[in-house]
């Protein structure tokens, strides 16, 4: 329906919108604040399977998984009817669909420098490779300007001198969620097609009332695409109702994400699946809703209905321990239970922070930005050694992989054009302990391959030089502290240390309690006190875990170089927390900022090889002497199958699959 269509001449058409100009306005700004908002979240549907397709050219309906060593990554929608999926493994699948294409991952082989490639024999050759993740990030990044690029047609299309007036300055924040999934938000976009469309939505921009409700959309009727898949409404709503603005927004927004899935179609051939809503946590359900090559429109008459058929615990931020908390507070997992419980009964039962937050929540208000700024904080390459390895000579090998895989990932995060750079590198070295050594990246020098494994040959020697270096049964690089460069208007001085850090740095160098943990060596500035206040004062008990099996009823004393510091992200003082969009971690429930996801990541990564080691340790001194039953540690790190082994319940669009 367009602004051509002529005005409802029914008693109902003299009725007023339920929105205001300012809530109109501050669509514009991409305000949080109004209910007009437009936040689109698109999912690649099987993502790495479709990067292999795109790759090999194969059909769209041949099946096909990508498999790591003997599990399955990632299932195209061709070999999913045949009951394929990620739970089974690479001889089941091979069994239940002979024809399917199984393509393992690209890999890094020990000894043939550090370039990644596709092998056949990857899968037998666990021992020497060491997977690749480039392919993948490297579609990611075109799909991802495309995006952009289509977004951006929105932005500057017509020729028109009014059209230019009003979208000028216009654009869509875009915030990559994972390797294959993004936010956009749409609402400035939208806020401009409404403009055009709708000139009478202009009267009263200028100084009318901005209180005022809007006149209503002159139509009765919404005309949507027949590819739009839209949720039910709710059930005192009816289809019948005159539409209001929110639902125009929804409209335009579905149309600007169907060109935008059309143009990653129709230049890269990649299909996706999205999900359109007021905001993240409705567009995120969304989007998993009519997988695969469709989009999902929770118009907001519709957000009752649709999050009622769904468990909390499958909201963002409730899937972990707050979620358990609530289930056993309450007796239930439904969505549709809670909508009984008044905010007073969760305050009986949460801190105040926690109750709103959740009584928002289960009635769709989630308030959280699109951030488009999210950048890596920390980029780590690793390798388990079954056999653990044990000369110098094997693990350089090791290192100039790593050195390789990193620089790769900094070229692609914009260090040749200076506009990130990391400051600091540390080796991770494990034998019956874990050692870390870190060195600062010197400032003067250009960061390449060559530079990086320099400096993580240099820490190696350290570890050497400490003594007793082998057998080592873990070895891992990674950069961090990183810090903008001189394109984003810094001086060149912002490369150079500030004087405490490079203080704390300098002690960073020296040899370190062997015993602490890999990634809890932070950079100062990421130790700062933990927030009590809000949702975060929910979570005080580091979660069981996460703990050191010291302290899951494990007999042996404890270790006090286990006591947990604190995870990465795990920070706040300065931070405003309206400010700074956070997300609660699934592995420990803590809400971490969304700009530490990558770096907390990594510090569950090195948690749960820390733990598996020790674990291993222990079973191993425990098979030379018998153990009272009572000392069997409870938990462990080692949880997860195949290529995942150690990380827990895995991560959409792993940056670092499990390298074993
Ligand atoms: N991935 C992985 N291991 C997992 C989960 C995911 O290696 N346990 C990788 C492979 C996936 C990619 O991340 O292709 C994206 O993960 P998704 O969960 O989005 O799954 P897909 O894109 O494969 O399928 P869908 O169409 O359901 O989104
Ligand atoms: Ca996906």
């Amino acid at each position: 329906m367009s602004s051509e269509d002529p005005p409802d001449a029914s008693p109902d058409a003299v009725k007023r919108s339920r929105y205001t100009h300012r809530q109109l306005q501050l669509l514009r700004q991409g305000s949080t604040a109004t209910p007009l908002r437009a936040i689109a979240h698109i999912d690649l549907d099987a993502f790495y399977a479709q990067c292999e397709m795109v790759r090999l050219g194969t059909p769209r309906d041949t099946p096909l998984a990508v498999r790591q060593w003997d599990s399955l990554i990632a299932v195209n929608y061709a070999a999913r009817p045949f009951g394929i999926s990620r739970m089974i493994n690479a001889a089941e699948a091979r069994k239940i669909c002979p024809n399917i294409v199984l393509q393992h991952v690209a890999t890094f082989r020990e000894g043939e420098g550090g370039r990644w490639a596709y092998r056949d024999d990857a899968f037998m050759n666990i021992k020497t490779d060491k997977v690749s993740l480039d392919p993948y990030r490297a579609e990611s990044r075109k799909i991802l300007k495309t995006m952009k690029e289509a977004l951006e047609k929105w932005c500057t299309n017509e020729s028109d001198g009014e059209i230019h007036r009003l979208t000028h300055g216009l654009s869509a924040a875009l915030e990559k969620a994972s390797i294959d999934e993004v936010f956009i938000d749409l609402s400035p976009i939208v806020y401009s097609v409404l403009l055009q469309r709708y000139p009478e939505l202009r009267l009263g921009l200028q100084d009318g009332d901005r209180d005022a409700e809007l006149p209503p959309p002159p139509t009765t009727a919404v005309q949507w695409h027949t590819e739009d898949c839209l949720i039910d409404l709710d059930l005192h709503e009816r289809e019948e109702d005159d539409p209001d603005w929110d639902d125009i927004v929804m409209l335009i927004g579905a149309e600007i994400v169907r060109s935008v899935r059309r143009a990653v179609w129709d230049n890269l051939n990649y299909t996706c699946s999205a999900g359109l809503a007021r905001n993240k946590m409705l567009a995120k359900l969304g989007s998993a809703c009519n997988k695969p090559d469709k989009q999902t429109v929770v118009r907001n008459r519709a957000v009752q209905h649709f999050l009622g058929g769904y468990k909390f615990t499958q909201i963002r931020m409730l899937g972990g321990k707050l979620g358990d908390q609530i289930t056993s507070y309450f007796g239930t997992e439904k969505v549709s239970d809670l909508l009984n419980v008044t905010l007073e009964q969760f305050r009986a039962k949460l801190d105040d922070h926690t109750a709103s937050w959740l009584y928002g929540i289960i009635r769709g208000d989630d308030r959280s930005e699109v951030n488009p700024r999210t950048q890596i904080k920390s980029m780590l390459s690793a390798k388990s050694f079954r056999p653990s390895i044990s000369s110098l000579d094997q693990a350089e090998k090791w290192l100039h992989i790593f050195a390789a895989d990193i620089y790769g990932r900094l070229v692609e995060d914009g260090v040749l054009e200076n506009r990130r750079r990391p400051r600091v590198i540390t080796l991770h070295h494990r034998t019956a302990q874990t050692r870390s050594r870190q060195i600062p990246i010197p400032a003067a020098n250009a960061i390449d391959e060559t530079l990086l494994f320099e400096l993580a040959r240099t820490l190696m020697r350290q570890v050497m030089a400490d003594g007793q270096p082998w057998p080592c049964s873990n070895l891992s690089l990674s950069v961090s502290s990183f810090e903008d460069g001189v394109s984003k208007n810094k001086a060149i001085e912002g490369f150079l240390l500030r004087g405490d850090q490079a203080k704390s740095l300098n002690h960073g160098s020296r040899p370190r309690d062997s015993e602490t943990p890999a990634n809890e060596q932070l950079p100062p500035e990421k130790k700062r006190k933990v927030d009590d206040s809000g949702i975060k004062r929910f979570f005080t008990q580091p979660p069981q875990d996460d703990k050191p099996l010291a302290d899951q009823g494990n007999p042996q004393p404890r270790e006090d170089h286990d006591t947990p510091s604190l995870p990465v992200g795990v920070s706040e003082t300065e931070v405003d927390d309206h400010v700074m969009p956070h997300y609660n971690c699934d592995r420990c429930s803590r809400s971490i900022p969304e700009l530490e996801r990558e770096e907390h990541d990594d510090w569950h990564f090195a948690k749960d090889l820390e733990i598996q080691e020790r674990q291993e340790a222990r079973d191993a001194q425990q098979q030379s002497r018998p153990a009272p039953s009572s000392s069997t540690p409870r938990g462990s790190g080692t949880r997860g199958r195949g290529g995942r082994g150690g990380r827990g319940k895995p991560e959409r669009g792993q940056m670092r699959l499990a390298f074993q």
